[in-house]
């Protein structure tokens, strides 16, 4: 635990309250938090109306530390935000598959190989000539999702989906900057994704949601039919692509076992149509099961085909490696329970959620039992259940769209209510606002779901906030659950859809204030240098090779090691900034006027940028973060001769 964090839990003891119903009001999130920061002024939390405090248990004094993170997707925006809870303050944004002008994202270096890896290969040189950025700038993040071992985050990397691009990427949470981006050929749209949970991830499992044709070349336009879609297993330590299963239908959201024997999808396609009207002719679609050592099996005895080089297993009606289990039409979310038994699929058309119990996987895998036998519960909750979290003390929590609700229902309850006892699982309904999609509980997919808090990513604001044009952003509630109840605490606006969120104990996500000198993320910069015999964190150097100009410099507030660099006209020049600063939160940039760049280097990163000098004269260079009382005087000038 942080001195923060101690003296937050004492001041916590202090108030002698209830647990985190007693910590002082304060600061209340990005937006909400200007009526609660009048009541501190600057007495500390000692000197507040407890009473008024215990209103707001989402409160958290200024000074004081959240006690989880929050992994936000940025959705369309196609990045992903750190969040502290329960106070909803932003952190910082990490930038994924978006272009992002204070970091350089897109600009730098070290992001565009990144981003490269991310091209369909086909597009790696292509894409140059078309595109003046030479990468895709554009993502559409669904699922953010932490790495586990046996169960739990083990708080090595975050993964994010990319629908718009087919992407997957992988956020490093020591330096909280995406390091790997893997491109999915043999279907269109990665959406449903989940890191393996147990024994540990190992695989990161993706659904390609839209079906294409196989080769998708131009010869099967016109024939649906011939349309194929697979379900994609990457291994998260190399973020290479370990294996693919076609299946029938199509491929929604995705979820795992506690066991490491089973993945399992949701399928809102089973008519294969490419209309919506087609999407929902028939009464029932399915969730797909997928038996992951029967699959290694295959592909270690050579039972697949080749596609795109990459082993596909057969997995469409009838393949023993998956069971197609049916449920009612137009299934959306899928969800594991923390008990390591219960999975929800939540029926969106149909007002149901029908829960599987993954101990009777084995049975109907070996055929002893219908595929629908795995069905142990089926609550009719309200319309348009999506998705569902869990508080680990054998309750669910479920997202109604339509109803503008949250259910609360109890697994148990539902079991014997499906085996014909007269109970009603569900055990309370609240209004949220409004249109709820994803919903998340602290800590909730993992085995250890802490019950505290319940976030309700809402699609729609409405009149919940100032009006901010036509274009609102979404509202995300923050509900208390501790109690046992459902206590709305919180409305935090997002902009640009945050699909889903992971809420994970501040304890397990351990980031370094400063980079290591020897990071794999610059090393391509330390080898050039080398090369170049240049120390990057003492030496400053202009290196002419032929019409290549690579120019070294140091930054320490508030300075740069170079004040001025003299290229040529037509120049292709690379800039390597070092920042020597040892001290936490001491970051500079280098900004390059009139030239469409900036990058971010933070204490002991070394940052680097090649562009084209195609102008003559006079242009400075800046760095960007404020930095020091001289900040604005630190700048230099490139000279470019004519
Ligand atoms: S999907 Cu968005 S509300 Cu992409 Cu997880 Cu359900
Ligand atoms: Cu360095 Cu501002």
């Amino acid at each position: 635990m942080s001195e923060d964090q101690k003296t937050c839990m004492s001041r916590r003891a202090l108030l002698g309250g209830a647990g985190k119903a007693a910590v002082a009001a304060g600061a209340i999130g990005a937006a909400g938090g200007a009526a609660f920061l009048g009541r501190i002024d600057g007495r500390g939390a000692a000197g507040i109306d407890s009473a008024r405090a215990a209103e707001n248990s989402a409160a958290v004094p200024p000074g004081h530390l959240d006690t989880y993170y929050a992994f936000y997707s940025g959705g369309q925006s196609g990045e992903v935000r750190l969040v502290g809870l329960p106070s909803a303050r932003e952190l910082v944004r990490i930038p994924v598959f978006n272009f992002d002008s204070a970091t350089g994202w897109g600009i730098t270096n070290e992001s565009r190989k990144v981003l490269r890896e991310g091209l369909p290969d086909e597009l790696k040189e292509r894409l140059a000539d078309k595109y003046s950025t030479g990468v895709w700038l554009n993502g559409d993040t669904h699922h953010p999702h932490l790495s586990f071992e046996d169960g739990t985050y083990d708080g090595r990397y975050a993964f994010i989906n990319d629908k718009a691009n087919s992407r997957v990427a992988r956020i490093r949470l020591d330096v909280m900057k995406t390091d790997k981006m893997t491109f999915i050929p043999n279907g269109l749209a990665v959406h449903g994704m989940r890191p393996q949970k147990y024994p540990r991830t190992g695989y990161v499992f993706c659904n390609l949601e839209h079906r294409i044709p196989w080769p998708n070349d131009g010869r099967n336009l016109d024939n649906p039919e011939k349309y194929r879609t697979i379900m994609t297993a990457i291994d998260g330590d190399t973020m290479e692509i370990a294996w693919q299963v076609e299946v029938d239908g199509n491929l929604d959201n995705l979820d795992c076992d506690y066991q490491g024997k089973y993945a399992f999808s949701t399928c809102y396609n089973g008519e294969e149509a490419v209309t919506l009207d087609g999407m929902t002719a028939n009464e029932q679609d399915w969730a797909v099961i997928f038996d992951i050592k029967a699959i290694e099996k295959a592909v270690e005895n050579g039972d697949y085909k080749e596609e795109a080089g990459i082993p596909v297993i057969d997995g469409t009606h009838g393949s023993r490696y998956t069971v197609y289990v049916p449920v009612s039409n137009g299934p959306h979310g899928i969800n594991t329970a923390p008990d390591k038994k219960h999975v929800s699929v939540n029926g969106k058309l149909s007002p149901t959620v029908t829960v599987l119990d993954v101990r009777e996987f084995d049975k109907a895998f070996r055929g002893e039992i219908e595929p629908r036998d795995v069905v142990v519960a089926e609550p009719e909750l309200g319309l348009g259940p999506l998705h569902t979290a869990y508080d680990g003390r054998g309750n669910a929590y479920t997202t109604l769209f339509i109803d503008s609700q949250m259910a609360k229902w109890n697994i148990e309850d539902a079991r014997r209510a499906y085996a014909g006892e007269d109970v009603n699982p569900i055990m309370e309904k609240i209004d949220v606002h409004y249109q709820p999609g994803h919903n998340h509980t602290s800590m909730g997919e993992t085995k250890e779901a802490d019950g505290q808090w319940l976030l309700s990513l809402n699609k729609f604001s409405k009149d919940r906030f100032l009006n901010a044009g036509p274009l609102k952003p979404e509202n995300d509630q923050l509900i208390d659950i501790s109690g046992g109840g459902m206590e709305l605490v919180h409305d935090g606006p997002t902009f640009s859809e945050p699909h889903d969120v992971a809420i994970v104990k501040a304890s397990i996500v351990n980031p370094a204030h400063r980079w290591s000198r020897d990071d794999p993320y610059f090393a391509d910069a330390v080898k050039q240098a080398e090369a170049d015999g240049v120390d990057l964190k003492n030496d400053t150097k202009v290196v002419r090779d032929g019409n290549k100009v690579r120019v070294y410099m140091w930054s320490q507030a508030p300075n740069y090691g170079l004040t001025e660099f003299r290229v040529k006209k037509g120049d292709e020049v690379t800039v390597f900034v070092t920042n020597r600063d040892d001290i936490q939160d001491l970051t500079h940039g280098f900004t390059l006027e009139n030239h469409g760049i900036a990058m971010e280097v933070g204490p002991q990163q070394t940052s680097s940028v090649t562009f084209t000098a195609d102008r003559p004269g006079v242009y400075w260079y800046y760095c960007q973060w404020f930095c020091h009382a001289l900040h604005m005087e630190m700048r230099g000038r490139m000279l470019v001769e004519a």
